[in-house]
């Protein structure tokens, strides 16, 4: 009784956006049309880069309006063309393409169409047949607009979709960033400006992710809110439907197995499901059967004087719990511990455009590695991946775009408005995915400042009145003794560089420094601590010995320094080990970076490098001694599949 009390409660304090942002799904009731593929494209070249605006390029084709070139969506428009120009191009470019509308769609007046777009890069404003139909701002995030009413109005139409995206940072953006004007006519051309920024990553721009036609009837279901606990061998999914478009409606709400069993059911709005015998969701490695997932099915039904209308959703549902104690994360109550990597969405041609050949070999990567949890370093990853982490069991700490917050204008008013803003974005997409155990709200903001401290407090505050469920932390580098925000965080999370950024070439300071890193954040928050960030850049084939920096003998020699540290504190309150980086990534040209950083255990192509080995060994290691696998799973073995199969135990050890 009590356990579903404190859901109630639990549930009651999330405080949602005006609409939901359910992921897009087939149903009976809705269906789907996705606009990938090919559109139109133009960079706005113009001094002011405002000439697509004071033209309205979006009141007819853009071919009539000036050249165009082909673009694919999704993908960063930077690294397609052969055009050094475009590839670092700030400003303005417009994407626009047809789309064939099923009359039903326009003759159904019971029928909404929404147009929604994943996410683009960063400010974007979309044109339906030259009508505004919506502005965003965020470059990692979906945004959506209902465009039923106005392709009806003239159902002849071809649906023209013009989407004019900006990648300009500023202040405040997140991430943060300035538009440096260079007036010295000896040194560069006229018109010459550059984009500051304070984050390791390139600015990729463009569409990122699919942009897609889906459709609901009129009375539908716009959110649902799931959260879940165990009592015994009892499942509790405490959930709430929001509804929209009708006054009343009626509700079955159906939760099945994966065998497709019911297992409970009800026919309110909100409530808590109790499931017996309850198979909860465990991360890869740490259970024989991770990621168990159930469905949960919510069919409403409603009625207006004209029609009757039905909706059908299905929601995955992931029973778990999380906590954290001062020295230990607890998933369903037993001690979990990270040994993860640090991602990018990244790769050649594609930049940050969402591309499934390549999620799917980072998971059969991930899984091979053995690692079991990622940080979605350094801003919100597509959730076609976080589906991927539900599913497989791995565990992920999902990072908000507050990367690269070092100057002081950057903490004002303005800039933690649009922070909270993100964040219920953030959460509003994400609450309901069993892998994310907690919020990141920023990386390495400059947190010794004065203002820090009442910025973090509020994020902080604010993200955990969202969602009261899960862990909130931001990623430090800076000085123990200095950092305001870190009182505000459940869990510390450390990047440091020893023998890299300091004191480079010098291994043996490592085990000194890393050790009086730990004991000085522990000895002063006891709050458990997660090494977010460590690693060394190899350029792939480049080796030396002794070792020397920017070979894969040196980045082998700092990871083993660095994972003797790690065994000793890891038997105290250090509760994970995240490396930098999973693979190369591209980054902005600068003296520090040989195309791209190259910290990855992966070359950005995702070959191995021999980090790569090491760390694959050292996790299957932690997982046999740290997970609750059964007896005959204890090999490091190459991938679940092995761990399933009963023949596993006659194959050697390797
Ligand atoms: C960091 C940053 C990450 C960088 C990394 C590096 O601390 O969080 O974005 O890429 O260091 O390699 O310098």
């Amino acid at each position: 009784m009590f356990r579903v009390l404190w859901l109630v409660a639990v549930l009651d304090a999330v405080v949602p956006l005006d609409a939901g942002m359910l992921f897009p799904r087939e149903s009976s009731s809705r269906e789907l049309k996705e606009l990938n593929g090919l559109w139109q494209f133009r960079a706005d070249r113009s001094a002011n880069r405002n000439q697509g605006f004071e033209r309205a390029w979006y009141k007819s084709r853009l071919a009539e309006t000036g050249p165009v070139i082909d673009m694919p969506v999704p993908a960063s428009f930077n690294d397609i063309t052969q055009d050094p120009s475009l590839r670092d191009f700030i400003g303005w470019v417009w994407y626009e393409r047809e789309a064939v509308v099923p009359s039903r769609w326009i003759t159904d007046q019971g029928t909404r169409v929404v147009l929604r777009v994943g996410s683009a890069h960063y400010n974007s404003v979309v044109w339906v047949n030259g009508q505004k139909v919506m502005e965003h701002t965020g470059g990692h995030l979906p945004f959506e607009a209902e465009i039923g009413s106005l392709i009806r109005k003239d159902p002849t139409m071809t649906c023209r979709i013009t989407i004019a995206v900006n990648n300009t940072l500023t202040l405040e953006t997140l991430p943060p960033g300035t538009i440096q004007h260079m007036s010295d006519r000896s040194k560069y051309p006229d018109g010459f400006f550059v984009q500051n920024i304070y984050f390791d990553f390139f600015n990729y721009a463009g569409i990122h992710r699919s942009v897609l036609l889906y459709t609901t009837p009129k009375a539908y279901v716009d959110d649902i809110t799931v959260v879940t606990d165990f009592l015994d061998n009892t499942g509790l999914v405490r959930y709430n439907i929001s509804v929209q478009g009708a006054a009343a409606a009626t509700m079955k709400v159906t939760l099945m197995d994966k065998d497709g069993h019911c297992v409970a059911s009800s026919n309110e709005a909100s409530g808590v499901l109790k499931v017996v015998d309850v198979k909860l969701w465990w991360p890869y490695l740490m259970h024989e059967n991770p990621g168990y997932l159930y469905s949960m099915e919510v069919r409403l039904m409603a009625g207006d004087e004209r029609a009757t209308y039905e909706d059908v959703y299905a929601l995955p549902v992931g029973i778990r719990t999380v906590k954290v104690t001062n020295t230990q994360f607890l998933i369903n109550n037993e001690p979990f511990y990270f040994h993860g990597v640090n991602k990018h969405e990244d790769s050649d041609i594609r930049g940050k455009g969402f591309d499934w050949p390549l999620i799917v070999k980072d998971f059969n990567l991930i899984k091979w590695l053995g690692a079991n949890s990622f940080r979605t370093s350094h801003y919100p990853y597509a959730e076609e991946i976080l589906q991927m982490c539900d599913r497989h069991g791995i565990v992920v700490i999902d990072e908000c775009p507050g990367v690269g917050i070092k100057d002081i204008r950057s903490f004002g008013n303005a800039s933690l408005a649009h922070h909270l803003d993100v964040m219920d974005e953030l959460v509003r997409r994400d609450k309901n995915h069993p892998s994310v155990v907690m919020w990141s709200v920023a990386n390495e903001p400059a947190a010794e400042m004065k203002p820090a401290e009442f910025y973090f407090m509020t994020l902080i505050k604010h993200t955990k009145a969202l969602d009261p469920t899960r862990p909130v932390t931001y990623i430090t580098d800076s000085n123990y003794a200095r950092d305001k925000g870190a009182p505000y965080v459940d869990v510390v999370c450390v990047n440091s560089y020893f023998s890299w950024y300091h004191d480079p070439g010098h291994l043996e300071v490592i085990p000194i420094q890393l050790n009086a890193q730990f004991e000085n954040w522990y000895g002063k928050y006891q709050k458990p601590i997660i090494q977010s960030e460590y690693g060394a850049d190899a350029v792939s084939g480049l080796h030396s010995d002794p070792p020397m920096m920017f070979t894969e003998e040196y980045q082998n020699a700092v990871l083993q320094s660095y994972h003797d540290v790690f065994d000793q504190k890891r038997k105290q309150y250090v509760i994970g080990e995240l490396i930098w980086n999973f693979a190369d990534f591209m980054t902005a040209q600068g003296i520090t970076r040989v195309v791209g950083n190259k910290k990855g255990i992966f070359t950005r192509q995702r070959q191995p490098k021999a980090g790569a080995f090491i760390l694959k060994k050292r996790y299957w290691r932690l997982a046999n001694e740290t997970g609750r696998l059964p007896p005959w799973t204890k090999y490091p073995v190459h991938s679940d599949m092995l761990l399933r199969c009963p023949e596993r135990q006659r194959l050697d050890p390797m």
